[in-house]
């Protein structure tokens, strides 16, 4: 059941830590992607603007240029516009506007008649249109340019995309459901969207056909091999008999274990719990239920991050959460929390944004660069200078952002999620405001209440609402927080807590504040988790932090923490945003191993040790990085 609604992302605007995080997308990050999308930048060509222009000519009989880029080059095109859409929702922009309008004309002339939209299959191989689902995500970016399509109508009241993406639903809906062609995607993706596009324009299609895809999917563990043995050409020549790499090896009400390609299976899952939601259906939600308890108890960086594994760019087996070699995509991390907002309109708990502030302060802010513009797609728990990058085990382990990549799905899709950070944040249900997330600023919302929040999180633990309009504010409770006081209007007071929220009855003009208990903390790996034995890593409230280099020098990979010693804020560093807290700890090197392997006891020298939240590294110097430190209580 749909417990609750999220506000839209034009009812927040944001200040504080959010705020400068949105100014760097709106300011940096959006301009800096439009310039490498149209090859301008001097990074990694993208071709997306050209693709776009090569299918119009092709459409239209004219010479034309070849496709560009990865199969799913349209699908950068789709998360920018709509990145491009939530910045405009909150701030008004003519030369923003102007550009993303010029995107949508080149993305409605690359339109084929009957609605198929792809440049991929329209610049050539048009008679190769919908052959190859396992691998040519066609559904992927039309799922993609369907979701900007809903925010572009919503930000700015343009119907242009949403026509064009409308044409194009129906015709994979013609040839899905009414004409019953076989089949599911590849990448999960366009069921989330379907289900946006029919919440905003109650077609019916919309929802049938993202039942269809959620549905069907591993019906026939075998549909792909039959696919793949039915065509004389592949992309990459993905294996079709590994079901589980696409999440098709069972019907999705059977799935019991997070498996495969990480940022699938969260695509996947977000749409199953969006379309237990809408319809109510226990089933799903129950197996969305044991999806997510597959993650979060077996799986789960402790960074927010999944998918531990660079082969597939999956998930592992339970516990097999290697620090060095974690693949931990950004990516995956937006979508973990895309499946966290889901389930917290099924569920109203806690631990769904608990896990969704997790990701966000860590893996998808890690994602990006100070600058706004270099990024992470791989995000390890640890950089070894002259192995990471390099050695075979850990290629895909950059020691520093790059400015772009050749498959370059992460960068605009951090983009879109800050963009839109207000809608995970604050919900409404009736007379009662949520916040989930503590982000400061102003919010209005549909019932009448508005809500002011101030606070310095993720360093400052001191969050304080004024409110009027609503009867209840339902404010998440963090778990990691060992106390949490709260006050009206100056007085203590002791309200009802269900479920990981407090529910504060409010009257108009309340003050609400809670102190919550963000001292560093150090926290300890389950044993079971073989790869971090005798570690641990050092947090302050949703942040997890790291030890580098640069704070350090060369002795990173030689040091224990001390877990008996209490962290204390250090000296800033004006090379970190001036609010961000540098922490001090006591610890010990080891010293005196010159060769090899030796029989002489190393040496332990005191020493104490600085560290930075993790989403900060690599800002600095390519240098070494610890999460997880070797832990002495001496
Ligand atoms: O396949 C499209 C995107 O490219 C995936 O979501 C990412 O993991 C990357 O492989
Ligand atoms: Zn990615």
């Amino acid at each position: 059941m749909k417990t609750m609604k999220s506000i839209p992302v034009s009812a927040y605007k944001s200040s504080g830590f959010i705020g400068d995080y949105q100014e760097l997308v709106r300011k940096e990050m959006i301009p800096y992607q439009y310039r490498v999308m149209k090859d301008e930048a001097g990074t990694e060509k993208s071709g997306v603007f050209s693709n776009f222009i090569n299918a119009g000519k092709a459409l239209r009989g004219e010479e034309h240029g070849d496709f560009y880029g990865m199969v799913f080059q349209d699908s950068d095109a789709g998360k920018w516009l709509e990145a491009a859409a939530y910045s405009l929702a909150s701030v008004p922009d003519e030369q923003l506007e102007a550009r993303a309008d010029e995107l949508i004309d080149l993305i409605a002339a690359a339109q084929d008649k009957d609605g198929y939209l792809d440049t991929r299959f329209t610049i050539s191989d048009r008679d190769r249109r919908w052959e190859n689902l396992l691998e040519a995500h066609e559904l992927y970016c039309a799922g993609h340019l369907i979701e900007a399509a809903c925010a572009y109508y919503e930000a700015t009241g343009k119907r242009k995309l949403l026509d064009v993406m409308q044409r194009c639903a129906a015709h994979i809906h013609r040839h899905f459901i009414e004409e019953g062609r076989p089949g599911f995607p590849g990448h999960p993706e366009i069921e989330l969207a379907l289900m946006k596009l029919y919440r905003l324009t109650s077609d019916k299609r919309c929802l049938e056909l993202a039942k269809h895809f959620i549905d069907t999917r591993g019906q026939d563990p075998d549909f792909y091999k039959k696919e793949k043995a039915s065509r004389d050409w592949t992309v990459w020549g993905n294996d079709a008999s590994n079901g589980d790499y696409q999440q098709s090896s069972r019907p999705v009400r059977e799935q019991t274990e997070a498996v495969g390609h990480a940022v699938r299976a969260v695509y996947l899952y977000t749409g199953m719990a969006d379309l237990a939601s809408e319809t109510e259906d226990k089933e799903l939600f129950n197996a969305c239920r044991r999806l997510w308890e597959s993650i979060v108890n077996r799986k789960l960086y402790i960074t927010g991050g999944i998918g531990s594994t660079v082969h597939g760019e999956a998930f592992s087996v339970d516990f097999d959460l290697p620090p060095d070699t974690a693949y931990s995509e950004t990516c995956a991390a937006i979508g973990l929390m895309f499946f966290a907002s889901r389930m917290l309109e099924n569920d109203i708990s806690g631990e769904y944004g608990d896990v969704m502030e997790q990701a966000f302060y860590n893996t998808v802010l890690a994602g990006i660069q100070l600058d706004g513009q270099r990024f992470f797609y791989v995000n390890p728990l640890e950089a070894v200078p002259g192995v990471s990058g390099v050695a075979p085990t850990h290629r895909h382990t950059l020691m520093k952002r790059p400015g772009w990549y050749a498959c370059a799905c992460c960068p605009p899709n951090a983009a879109r999620l800050i963009s839109s950070i207000g809608k995970y944040a604050y919900a409404e249900s009736g007379d009662t405001v949520y916040c989930h997330l503590f982000a400061p600023g102003k919010v209005s919302f549909e019932n009448g209440s508005s809500l002011h929040c101030e606070t310095g999180y993720p360093y400052g633990f001191t969050v304080t609402y004024k409110i009027t309009g609503c009867t209840t504010l339902a404010v998440r409770v963090p778990h990691w927080s060992r106390e949490t006081s709260f006050f009206k209007n100056g007085e203590a007071i002791t309200p009802e807590i269900r479920k990981g929220y407090a529910y504060i009855p409010v009257n108009d003009g309340d003050e609400i504040r809670l102190v919550i208990d963000g001292k560093p903390r150090f926290v300890y790996p389950s044993e079971r988790i073989h790869s971090l034995s005798g570690k641990a890593a050092l947090c302050m409230g949703p942040l997890v932090y790291c030890f580098e280099g640069a704070d350090n020098g060369d002795i990173i990979a030689a040091s224990y923490v001390d877990t008996g010693s209490e962290a204390k804020p250090a000296f800033p560093d004006p090379r970190l945003p001036k609010n961000a807290l540098r922490l001090a700890v006591g610890g010990y090197v080891r010293a005196g191993q010159e060769s090899l392997y030796s029989t002489a006891a190393p040496r332990l020298e005191p020493r104490e040790l600085y560290a930075i939240p993790y989403c900060l590294w690599g800002n600095r110097a390519e240098n070494a990085m610890r999460v997880w430190m070797d832990a002495a209580r001496l």
